[in-house]
């Protein structure tokens, strides 16, 4: 049998040496790109464990500061008596975020009156965001309390504002939720529906524009933002999230449960945090479901196509592989209650 392979066998032994080496050195390589591109979050500082709530009268800038609620940790679940969190990360959204919150606050009142909190997390903002937002819950008369201001000293991205405000939240569900109101805020309650199941286990309700992949809300999107959004959708399929088919929606929603299993491991700060909370419900066997919501195009997105499609990328593929590799490892991020908090 040997002596008919087309390599002569004297060389047989050398071609396997090198076949080694080269997968060696690729490996090695791979592994050192990955730790290069890989992310340490950022540790939250004394300023951002403090929030301001409408309670300086009309004159804003004499609201006093309060500690947020301790931090969530793997072992102390939220168990506040608060049934909703609702956190919105925002980053320059006076323009944006009245609308948002006009949807949000007439619902919740309506069905959740008493029993929710918004947490507003200003990722450093420089177009006065925070005070916006303290003179839109004067503006609907909340008590103080149910809107939280939080201000992070330097910009982080959306993934490091949403898993801070979800660190600090109180309620027995917990949804992030975009500034521009591109969801239909009502239908949270589909996501509160499929959540209500699990009362003693971690869930994630995921709120997907997947149905409307062929109608006008997406269609009409430029050519090169749905390219985009395609080949993001391929590199998601190819990197391991399988069974979500819109993993980049900006409205999910996690029992309490969840978000300690899931956030105090986050590494990821900036726009593909999404598949990093994903990766870690489906590595520790969390349920989770897709659930259809409206969603239509808001103008005055963050995301800048050129330079946030290529870093989403890197993310992307980096996230995944640095899971494989033990390069990213569960309780290491220093949230866990095993290192400084
Ligand atoms: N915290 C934080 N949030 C951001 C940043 N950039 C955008 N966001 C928020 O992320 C959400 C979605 O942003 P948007 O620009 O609408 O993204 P798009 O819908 O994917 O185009 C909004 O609530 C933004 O305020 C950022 O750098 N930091
Ligand atoms: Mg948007």
């Amino acid at each position: 049998m040997f002596g008919e392979s087309s390599i002569p066998d004297i060389f047989q032994p050398i071609v396997l040496c090198y076949a080694l080496g080269a997968i060696i050195v690729l490996s090695i390589l791979t592994y050192s790109t990955v730790v290069f591109f890989s992310h340490t979050p950022r540790l939250h500082l004394p300023s951002e464990s403090i929030y301001r709530t409408n309670d300086g009268g009309e004159n804003l800038g004499l609201e006093r500061k309060h500690s947020l609620p301790p931090i969530i940790s793997p072992t102390n679940a939220s168990s506040g008596n608060i049934d909703i969190s609702i956190i919105i990360p925002c980053y320059n959204e006076v323009s944006r975020l009245k609308r948002m919150l006009d949807e949000a606050i007439v619902y919740l009142e309506e069905h959740h009156g008493g029993k929710y909190e918004i947490i507003v997390v200003d990722d450093g903002s420089s177009d006065g965001t925070s005070n916006f937002a303290i003179k839109v819950a004067n503006e609907y008369k909340l008590k103080p309390h149910v809107m939280k201001v939080v201000q992070l000293e330097k910009n982080r991205g959306k993934g490091g504002a949403v898993t801070h405000g979800l660190l600090h939240s109180q309620g027995k569900y917990a949804l992030f939720a975009d500034a521009d109101g591109a969801t239909q805020f009502s239908d949270i309650k589909h996501l509160i529906n499929y959540l209500k199941q699990f009362s003693n286990e971690p869930a994630i309700a995921i709120g997907s524009r997947a149905h409307m992949v062929n109608t006008d809300a997406v269609v009409n999107r430029s050519l090169i933002r749905n390219f985009l959004m395609y080949g993001l959708h391929a590199l998601v399929f190819i990197f391991g999230i399988r069974k979500i088919q819109d993993t980049q929606c900006g409205f999910k929603m996690f029992n309490s449960q969840a978000v300690a299993k899931i956030f105090p491991h986050m590494h990821t700060e900036r726009w593909i945090f999404d598949v990093e909370v994903l990766l870690l419900g489906e590595l520790q066997g969390i349920k989770m479901k897709e659930i259809s919501v409206t969603w239509k195009e808001v103008d005055g997105s963050k995301v800048d196509l050129a330079r946030d499609s290529i870093a989403m990328a890197i993310d992307l593929v980096v996230t995944r592989l640095a899971y494989l590799f033990g390069v990213y490892k569960i309780d290491e991020c220093g949230r866990a209650g095993k290192k400084q908090q």
